[in-house]
């Protein structure tokens, strides 16, 4: 083999390495919408504050028309579970996920289930 040949195998593998190892590599995200029981624009600043600080998190909007919460998370790092789980701590349902009752209880009372009713 020439060396000409050789440093064009020599590219076309390095290449081939490059794009295999970047698909390797290639951080998986998912994106989940679940219902939250936040009930004001507090909630909302108070959710996608802690959700945007998350490690892993790489979206977070809650939408105040119907209260859903929408997460793009990395799949290494979080579930479906995990981010719901958050949620929680911070007081609210999510989804099937009920909210931890003390982070609940310690929301202003305009942020807490009921207080719009
Ligand atoms: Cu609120």
């Amino acid at each position: 083999m020439t060396s000409k040949v050789k440093s064009i195998l020599v590219f076309i593998l390095m290449m081939t390495l490059c794009t295999f190892s970047n698909k390797m590599n290639a951080q998986k995200s998912n994106t989940i919408e679940f219902h939250t029981s936040a009930q004001c624009g507090m909630c909302k600043e108070t959710i996608e504050r802690a959700m945007n600080y998350e490690h892993g998190i790489q979206f977070a909007e809650l939408n105040m028309d119907n209260m859903f919460l929408t997460v793009k998370y990395k799949t290494k790092v979080h579930t479906e579970l995990t981010i719901k789980n958050i949620v929680a701590k911070l007081g609210y349902s999510a989804g099937e996920v009920k909210a931890n009752e003390k982070a609940m209880n310690e929301l202003p009372k305009c942020c807490q289930p009921g207080a719009h009713l």
